[in-house]
């Protein structure tokens, strides 16, 4: 197998298909998952811009040459497509991580097997059905260059086990991660995983509370929670405590909750009843460590025309010390926050969970951020600056640590990862000399 001929033309015009259709496919994604208009555009500009930054890529797919120790030898590396990859999406981003993945696989030759979240089935009819059209506008014959499965566990589950399935790119739980990867290492086969996060910001004594603030509200209520890159702990030094709980407790009380695709709305429903329930627990049981909560309750009267979605205004909730539900990741808007007073112990406690997607710090303080985003730092795959945990460019390599899954997706050198390397020997003199000096005479 070797990239299509006419692949970079063809991604060039899905991107520009998808720019046409933004409005629509915006909207259908707001509609299907809950999230707002606003991050539905969002979302699907995700889709246009890894288009975009897959065409350039196509011209930069390098391999490195490297000094032989012999004479008359080269070595070199090369790529080559891993064949068919197999991607498993999760609801949260019905297109873009679908775009990503499948971006990125066909400029390096491969082709592709879909399976999304059984809950955002539509969208990812609406996306593949474009990314197909374009396809055939260009007179490509689409014939296995791309399969959409729709359905249960249980086709993720043959999709994993497929013998021509070489890599599988995985996007949600870290259960289900755990279980792709423990199938697929039987089968020696690669895997990418971008699984949960349970991400922290570390607000110093320095920061500009007025980011902090809107960083937080975006990452925190932002997509009702339901992002893996959603900040879920605030970690604030305690001489602004008060003042920025505060300042929260004001922001979150006054939030929007109602119709995702009403201007003005900030935040929609969450995905089905079983999200609301987890929230609930998560909240039961802080309060059972004796938080203090804000908000969190059902949100009546939210779902325009009576709808029954699950809306909630989003929850602050403080605790003395990082314990209970707050070492977990609950997929729904709760803001744990807790007070620190050294920075070392700050550090610690981002990195005393077990995931290790996204993580963030404020401060003015240049020892303070540097330290963060160093080896004795956060140790997660994401380390921000002054900006809150969600919400990444595709130009950065996305992905975590530990249960995170380690893989990474979109920008940078990810591409690497839908690729086989191959290192090349090769000798253009006329005699054998074998490296480390052996001697092998016959
Ligand atoms: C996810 O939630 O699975 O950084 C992906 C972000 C988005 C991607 C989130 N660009 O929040």
């Amino acid at each position: 197998m070797c990239p299509h001929p006419s692949a970079v033309n063809w991604y060039a015009s899905f991107g520009e298909t998808v720019r046409r259709h933004k409005p629509e496919l915006g909207q259908l994604i707001s509609l299907e998952t809950g999230k707002i208009l606003q991050e539905g555009l969002g979302e699907v500009q995700e889709v246009i811009d890894i288009c975009e930054f897959a065409v350039g890529l196509s011209r930069q797919l390098y391999g490195l040459t490297i000094a032989s120790e012999r004479p008359d030898h080269k070595l070199l590396e090369t790529w080559h497509p891993v064949g068919v990859v197999g991607i498993i999406s999760a609801f949260n981003f019905p297109m873009a991580v679908f775009a990503w993945n499948a971006a990125l696989a066909l400029v390096c030759g491969n082709t592709l097997a879909w399976k999304p979240s059984e809950k955002t089935p539509l969208s990812a009819v609406a996306l593949h059905g474009l990314l197909l059209r374009a396809a055939k506008e260009l007179g490509l014959d689409t014939e296995g260059l791309s399969e959409l499965l729709i359905g249960e566990r249980s086709v993720g589950e043959a999709l994993v086990n497929h013998p021509q399935v070489k890599l599988v790119s995985a996007t949600g739980s870290t259960a289900m991660g755990k279980k792709v990867a423990m199938a697929c290492a039987a089968q020696f086969k690669r895997s990418l995983l971008e699984l949960g996060g349970n991400n922290a910001a570390i607000v110093c004594p320095s920061a500009n509370l007025e980011l902090v603030v809107r960083g937080a509200a975006f990452a925190a209520a932002g997509t009702a929670g339901q992002r893996c890159t959603s900040l879920r702990r605030l970690i604030v030094h305690r001489s602004v405590y008060a003042a920025l709980v505060e300042r929260l407790v004001s922001v979150f009380a006054r939030l929007p909750v109602g119709n995702p695709l009403t201007e003005g709305t900030l935040v929609g429903p969450l995905i089905d009843g079983r999200a609301f329930d987890s929230m609930q627990t998560a909240l039961a049981s802080a309060k059972g460590l004796g938080a203090k909560v804000h908000f969190g309750q059902r949100e009546e009267g939210a779902g325009a025309g009576g709808s029954a979605g699950h809306y909630v205004r989003p929850a602050i909730v403080e605790l003395a010390e990082q314990a209970g539900p707050m070492l977990h990741e609950t997929f729904a808007p709760i803001l744990y926050v807790v007070p620190y007073d050294d920075f070392d112990e700050a550090i610690a406690m981002n990195n005393a969970v077990v995931h290790g997607l996204s993580s963030a710090v404020f401060t003015q303080d240049l020892r303070e951020a540097e330290r963060f985003t160093s080896a004795r730092g956060s140790d997660c795959g994401i380390a921000n600056v002054n900006i809150g945990t969600s919400g990444a460019e595709i130009g950065g390599a996305f992905g975590g640590e530990k249960e995170t899954g380690g893989g990474r997706e979109s920008g940078s050198d990810s591409w690497k990862a839908y690729m086989r390397r191959a290192t090349n020997t090769v000798n253009y003199g006329a005699s054998l000399p074998l490296a480390q000096g052996i001697r092998f005479d016959i």
